[in-house]
Protein backbone atom coordinates (compact mmCIF):
# COMPACT_ATOMS: atom_id res chain seq x y z
CA UNK A 1 0.00 0.00 0.00
CA UNK A 2 1.52 3.49 -0.83
CA UNK A 3 1.84 5.80 1.78
CA UNK A 4 -1.19 7.92 1.14
CA UNK A 5 -3.83 4.63 1.43
CA UNK A 6 -2.02 4.11 4.85
CA UNK A 7 -2.69 7.25 6.08
CA UNK A 8 -6.13 7.46 5.19
CA UNK A 9 -7.12 3.68 6.46
CA UNK A 10 -5.24 4.20 9.59
CA UNK A 11 -6.95 7.94 9.53
CA UNK A 12 -10.14 5.99 9.88
CA UNK A 13 -9.07 3.19 12.54
CA UNK A 14 -7.82 5.64 14.93
CA UNK A 15 -10.59 8.24 14.06
CA UNK A 16 -8.08 11.01 13.33
CA UNK A 17 -8.54 14.68 11.16
CA UNK A 18 -5.77 15.78 9.65
CA UNK A 19 -5.39 19.67 10.04
CA UNK A 20 -3.03 21.31 7.31
CA UNK A 21 -1.91 24.65 7.31
CA UNK A 22 -2.10 27.09 4.56
CA UNK A 23 1.96 26.89 4.50
CA UNK A 24 2.37 22.97 4.05
CA UNK A 25 3.44 21.45 1.31
CA UNK A 26 0.91 20.68 -1.68
CA UNK A 27 0.86 16.66 -0.99
CA UNK A 28 0.12 17.95 2.63
CA UNK A 29 -2.52 19.90 1.51
CA UNK A 30 -3.56 17.02 -0.80
CA UNK A 31 -4.25 14.43 1.74
CA UNK A 32 -5.91 16.99 4.41
CA UNK A 33 -9.55 16.78 6.39
CA UNK A 34 -9.16 20.80 6.66
CA UNK A 35 -6.70 23.20 5.46
CA UNK A 36 -6.64 26.75 6.47
CA UNK A 37 -5.01 28.78 9.16
CA UNK A 38 -4.07 28.07 12.73
CA UNK A 39 -7.28 29.33 14.71
CA UNK A 40 -9.73 28.18 12.15
CA UNK A 41 -8.32 24.65 11.98
CA UNK A 42 -8.45 24.28 15.48
CA UNK A 43 -12.04 25.38 15.85
CA UNK A 44 -12.95 23.55 12.62
CA UNK A 45 -11.38 20.12 14.73
CA UNK A 46 -12.90 20.84 17.83
CA UNK A 47 -16.82 20.41 16.36
CA UNK A 48 -16.06 17.08 14.86
CA UNK A 49 -16.24 13.64 17.20
CA UNK A 50 -12.54 12.86 16.39
CA UNK A 51 -10.35 11.06 18.69
CA UNK A 52 -6.91 12.25 17.48
CA UNK A 53 -6.26 15.29 15.82
CA UNK A 54 -2.76 15.58 13.11
CA UNK A 55 -1.65 18.93 13.16
CA UNK A 56 0.03 19.73 10.14
CA UNK A 57 1.88 23.01 10.68
CA UNK A 58 4.39 24.36 13.81
CA UNK A 59 3.67 23.80 17.76
CA UNK A 60 1.89 26.92 18.60
CA UNK A 61 -0.78 25.70 16.38
CA UNK A 62 -0.93 22.08 17.64
CA UNK A 63 -1.44 23.72 21.29
CA UNK A 64 -3.89 25.69 20.26
CA UNK A 65 -5.96 22.77 18.75
CA UNK A 66 -5.28 21.10 22.02
CA UNK A 67 -6.67 24.14 23.93
CA UNK A 68 -9.58 24.05 22.46
CA UNK A 69 -9.93 20.44 22.26
CA UNK A 70 -8.67 19.16 25.50
CA UNK A 71 -10.43 15.57 25.37
CA UNK A 72 -8.50 14.82 22.23
CA UNK A 73 -5.31 13.74 21.30
CA UNK A 74 -3.01 16.23 19.82
CA UNK A 75 -0.33 15.07 17.09
CA UNK A 76 2.62 17.16 15.77
CA UNK A 77 4.04 15.16 12.68
CA UNK A 78 7.90 16.59 13.74
CA UNK A 79 8.07 17.27 17.11
CA UNK A 80 10.53 20.48 15.93
CA UNK A 81 8.75 22.09 13.85
CA UNK A 82 8.44 25.30 15.40
CA UNK A 83 7.97 29.19 14.95
CA UNK A 84 10.55 31.52 15.36
CA UNK A 85 8.52 34.24 15.90
CA UNK A 86 6.11 32.55 18.57
CA UNK A 87 9.41 32.12 20.01
CA UNK A 88 10.67 35.43 20.02
CA UNK A 89 8.65 36.18 23.51
CA UNK A 90 8.30 33.64 26.83
CA UNK A 91 6.35 34.08 29.35
CA UNK A 92 8.96 35.46 31.85
CA UNK A 93 9.65 38.35 28.87
CA UNK A 94 5.59 39.30 28.97
CA UNK A 95 5.45 39.40 32.64
CA UNK A 96 7.92 42.04 33.28
CA UNK A 97 6.83 44.39 29.88
CA UNK A 98 3.12 43.34 31.95
CA UNK A 99 4.39 44.49 35.03
CA UNK A 100 5.97 47.70 33.38
CA UNK A 101 2.70 48.91 31.79
CA UNK A 102 0.09 47.38 34.94
CA UNK A 103 -3.01 49.92 33.18
CA UNK A 104 -2.48 47.99 29.72
CA UNK A 105 -4.54 45.85 27.92
CA UNK A 106 -2.57 42.52 27.10
CA UNK A 107 -3.43 41.68 22.82
CA UNK A 108 -1.44 38.57 21.95
CA UNK A 109 -1.37 37.50 18.42
CA UNK A 110 -2.29 33.52 17.85
CA UNK A 111 1.23 32.83 16.59
CA UNK A 112 2.62 32.91 20.78
CA UNK A 113 2.92 29.57 22.99
CA UNK A 114 -0.12 28.39 25.24
CA UNK A 115 2.08 29.90 28.34
CA UNK A 116 2.05 33.41 26.60
CA UNK A 117 -1.34 33.13 25.87
CA UNK A 118 -2.23 32.57 29.17
CA UNK A 119 -0.98 35.63 30.48
CA UNK A 120 -3.11 37.89 28.12
CA UNK A 121 -6.18 39.27 28.37
CA UNK A 122 -7.28 38.74 24.52
CA UNK A 123 -5.69 36.79 21.67
CA UNK A 124 -6.31 37.85 17.90
CA UNK A 125 -5.43 36.50 14.34
CA UNK A 126 -3.80 38.69 11.54
CA UNK A 127 -7.79 38.49 10.38
CA UNK A 128 -9.16 40.35 12.82
CA UNK A 129 -6.19 42.04 14.74
CA UNK A 130 -7.46 45.57 13.78
CA UNK A 131 -11.62 44.55 15.06
CA UNK A 132 -9.75 43.73 18.15
CA UNK A 133 -8.05 46.61 18.96
CA UNK A 134 -10.95 49.21 17.79
CA UNK A 135 -13.04 46.95 20.27
CA UNK A 136 -10.34 47.31 23.20
CA UNK A 137 -9.74 51.20 22.62
CA UNK A 138 -13.73 51.68 23.38
CA UNK A 139 -12.50 50.47 26.95
CA UNK A 140 -9.19 51.13 27.57
CA UNK A 141 -6.15 53.23 26.53
CA UNK A 142 -3.48 51.16 26.86
CA UNK A 143 -2.65 47.83 24.53
CA UNK A 144 0.34 45.68 24.81
CA UNK A 145 0.84 43.74 21.07
CA UNK A 146 2.87 40.78 21.04
CA UNK A 147 5.17 39.33 19.45
CA UNK A 148 4.89 41.04 15.81
CA UNK A 149 6.16 45.07 15.66
CA UNK A 150 5.20 44.37 12.26
CA UNK A 151 1.79 43.38 12.54
CA UNK A 152 1.57 45.78 15.45
CA UNK A 153 2.64 48.69 13.21
CA UNK A 154 -0.14 47.67 10.53
CA UNK A 155 -2.76 47.48 12.80
CA UNK A 156 -1.73 51.17 14.80
CA UNK A 157 -1.83 52.62 11.80
CA UNK A 158 -5.13 51.71 10.37
CA UNK A 159 -6.80 51.61 14.10
CA UNK A 160 -5.18 55.59 14.60
CA UNK A 161 -3.47 54.49 18.13
CA UNK A 162 -0.13 53.96 19.68
CA UNK A 163 0.68 49.77 21.14
CA UNK A 164 3.00 48.77 23.57
CA UNK A 165 5.34 46.58 21.50
CA UNK A 166 7.46 43.64 21.41
CA UNK A 167 10.59 43.75 18.71
CA UNK A 168 9.20 40.12 17.71
CA UNK A 169 8.95 39.56 13.82
CA UNK A 170 8.60 36.71 11.08
CA UNK A 171 12.01 35.91 9.36
CA UNK A 172 9.81 34.56 6.59
CA UNK A 173 7.77 37.88 6.12
CA UNK A 174 10.78 39.91 6.83
CA UNK A 175 12.96 38.85 3.86
CA UNK A 176 10.26 39.75 1.86
CA UNK A 177 11.42 43.15 -0.05
CA UNK A 178 10.29 46.08 -1.59
CA UNK A 179 12.74 44.77 -4.94
CA UNK A 180 10.86 42.07 -5.15
CA UNK A 181 7.21 42.92 -5.29
CA UNK A 182 8.64 45.69 -8.22
CA UNK A 183 10.65 42.42 -9.99
CA UNK A 184 6.75 40.88 -9.69
CA UNK A 185 5.03 43.73 -11.03
CA UNK A 186 7.50 44.17 -13.89
CA UNK A 187 6.71 41.19 -14.89
CA UNK A 188 3.40 40.57 -14.45
CA UNK A 189 1.94 44.50 -14.46
CA UNK A 190 -2.03 43.57 -14.93
CA UNK A 191 -1.54 41.38 -11.10
CA UNK A 192 -3.10 42.61 -7.86
CA UNK A 193 -0.14 42.71 -5.05
CA UNK A 194 -1.90 40.93 -1.97
CA UNK A 195 0.80 40.89 1.06
CA UNK A 196 0.29 39.49 4.68
CA UNK A 197 0.45 41.95 8.10
CA UNK A 198 3.55 40.01 8.95
CA UNK A 199 5.58 41.64 6.09
CA UNK A 200 7.11 45.32 7.15
CA UNK A 201 5.59 48.19 6.04
CA UNK A 202 8.08 49.39 3.04
CA UNK A 203 6.04 46.32 1.60
CA UNK A 204 2.80 46.99 3.04
CA UNK A 205 3.07 50.20 1.43
CA UNK A 206 3.55 48.56 -1.95
CA UNK A 207 0.39 46.47 -1.98
CA UNK A 208 -3.15 46.74 -3.19
CA UNK A 209 -4.78 44.70 -0.70
CA UNK A 210 -3.19 43.44 3.09
CA UNK A 211 -4.67 40.67 4.58
CA UNK A 212 -5.06 36.91 6.22
CA UNK A 213 -3.96 33.94 4.48
CA UNK A 214 -7.80 33.15 4.67
CA UNK A 215 -8.30 36.99 3.78
CA UNK A 216 -6.20 36.14 0.37
CA UNK A 217 -8.09 33.15 -0.05
CA UNK A 218 -11.11 34.57 -0.27
CA UNK A 219 -10.57 37.68 -2.34
CA UNK A 220 -9.31 35.70 -4.58
CA UNK A 221 -11.90 33.48 -4.73
CA UNK A 222 -14.62 36.23 -4.48
CA UNK A 223 -13.16 38.61 -7.12
CA UNK A 224 -13.11 39.59 -10.89
CA UNK A 225 -9.24 39.70 -11.11
CA UNK A 226 -7.18 37.45 -12.72
CA UNK A 227 -3.39 37.77 -11.69
CA UNK A 228 -2.08 37.86 -8.22
CA UNK A 229 1.43 38.44 -6.80
CA UNK A 230 1.29 36.80 -3.49
CA UNK A 231 3.60 38.14 -0.64
CA UNK A 232 3.80 35.59 2.38
CA UNK A 233 4.96 32.12 2.39
CA UNK A 234 4.34 30.26 -0.85
CA UNK A 235 2.81 26.91 0.56
CA UNK A 236 -0.55 28.64 0.13
CA UNK A 237 -0.24 29.27 -3.66
CA UNK A 238 -1.37 25.60 -3.64
CA UNK A 239 -4.39 26.39 -2.71
CA UNK A 240 -5.13 29.16 -4.36
CA UNK A 241 -4.12 27.42 -7.46
CA UNK A 242 -6.50 24.61 -6.87
CA UNK A 243 -9.68 27.00 -5.37
CA UNK A 244 -9.09 29.11 -8.52
CA UNK A 245 -8.30 26.90 -11.89
CA UNK A 246 -8.06 29.82 -14.72
CA UNK A 247 -6.33 32.62 -12.49
CA UNK A 248 -3.05 33.06 -11.93
CA UNK A 249 -0.75 33.19 -9.00
CA UNK A 250 3.05 34.29 -8.86
CA UNK A 251 4.67 34.39 -5.28
CA UNK A 252 6.16 37.53 -4.69
CA UNK A 253 9.46 35.86 -3.23
CA UNK A 254 10.08 32.18 -4.31
CA UNK A 255 12.44 32.17 -1.02
CA UNK A 256 9.43 33.36 1.02
CA UNK A 257 9.72 29.39 2.33
CA UNK A 258 9.44 28.83 5.99
CA UNK A 259 11.32 25.83 6.66
CA UNK A 260 9.58 24.68 9.91
CA UNK A 261 6.43 24.40 7.82
CA UNK A 262 8.07 22.36 5.16
CA UNK A 263 9.37 20.20 8.26
CA UNK A 264 6.23 17.75 7.43
CA UNK A 265 6.23 14.93 5.04
CA UNK A 266 3.86 12.09 4.56
CA UNK A 267 6.28 9.43 6.13
CA UNK A 268 6.31 11.66 9.24
CA UNK A 269 2.53 11.73 9.41
CA UNK A 270 2.31 7.85 8.64
CA UNK A 271 4.65 7.78 11.53
CA UNK A 272 2.66 9.91 13.63
CA UNK A 273 -0.58 8.33 13.07
CA UNK A 274 1.11 4.87 13.55
CA UNK A 275 2.93 5.24 16.81
CA UNK A 276 0.45 8.03 18.02
CA UNK A 277 3.48 10.68 18.03
CA UNK A 278 4.18 13.65 18.66
CA UNK A 279 1.92 14.60 21.34
CA UNK A 280 1.36 17.71 22.39
CA UNK A 281 -0.15 18.70 25.85
CA UNK A 282 -0.63 21.73 27.76
CA UNK A 283 -0.66 21.99 31.87
CA UNK A 284 -4.20 22.13 32.93
CA UNK A 285 -3.94 25.68 34.27
CA UNK A 286 -2.01 27.26 31.40
CA UNK A 287 -4.72 25.70 28.97
CA UNK A 288 -7.88 26.93 30.58
CA UNK A 289 -6.20 30.70 31.06
CA UNK A 290 -5.23 30.19 27.39
CA UNK A 291 -8.83 29.03 26.48
CA UNK A 292 -10.04 32.50 28.47
CA UNK A 293 -7.67 34.61 25.61
CA UNK A 294 -9.43 33.34 23.14
CA UNK A 295 -12.60 32.88 24.46
CA UNK A 296 -12.59 36.68 24.66
CA UNK A 297 -11.44 37.34 21.39
CA UNK A 298 -14.61 34.94 20.16
CA UNK A 299 -16.67 37.08 21.60
CA UNK A 300 -16.11 40.31 20.20
CA UNK A 301 -15.15 38.85 16.03
O1 LIG B 1 -2.62 32.03 12.07
C1 LIG B 1 -2.16 31.60 11.03
O2 LIG B 1 -2.47 30.52 10.60
C2 LIG B 1 -1.12 32.38 10.30
C3 LIG B 1 0.21 32.23 10.82
C4 LIG B 1 -1.29 33.17 9.25
C5 LIG B 1 -2.56 33.67 8.67
O3 LIG B 1 -2.59 34.83 8.20
O4 LIG B 1 -3.55 32.95 8.64
FE1 LIG C 1 6.25 31.39 12.20
FE2 LIG C 1 6.73 32.86 10.04
FE3 LIG C 1 6.89 30.21 9.86
FE4 LIG C 1 4.49 31.42 10.18
S1 LIG C 1 5.87 31.59 8.41
S2 LIG C 1 5.26 29.60 11.28
S3 LIG C 1 5.06 33.16 11.49
S4 LIG C 1 8.21 31.56 11.11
Amino acid sequence: MDVVNEIRKLKKEKNAVILVHNYQMPEIHDIADFVGDSLGLSIQAAKTDADVIVFCGVHFMAETAKILSPQKTVLLPDKDAGCPMADMIDAESLAALKAKHPEAVSLCYVNTSAAVKAQCDYCCTSANAEKMVRHILTKHREIIFIPDKYLARFVSSRAGCDFIYWDGYCPIHADIMPEHILHAKQMHPQAKVIVHPECSPELTALADIVTSTEGMCKYAKDTAETEFIIGTEIGIIHRLKKENPGKKFYAASDGAICMNMKRTSLEKILRSLTDMVHEITVPQEIMDKARLSIERMLKIV
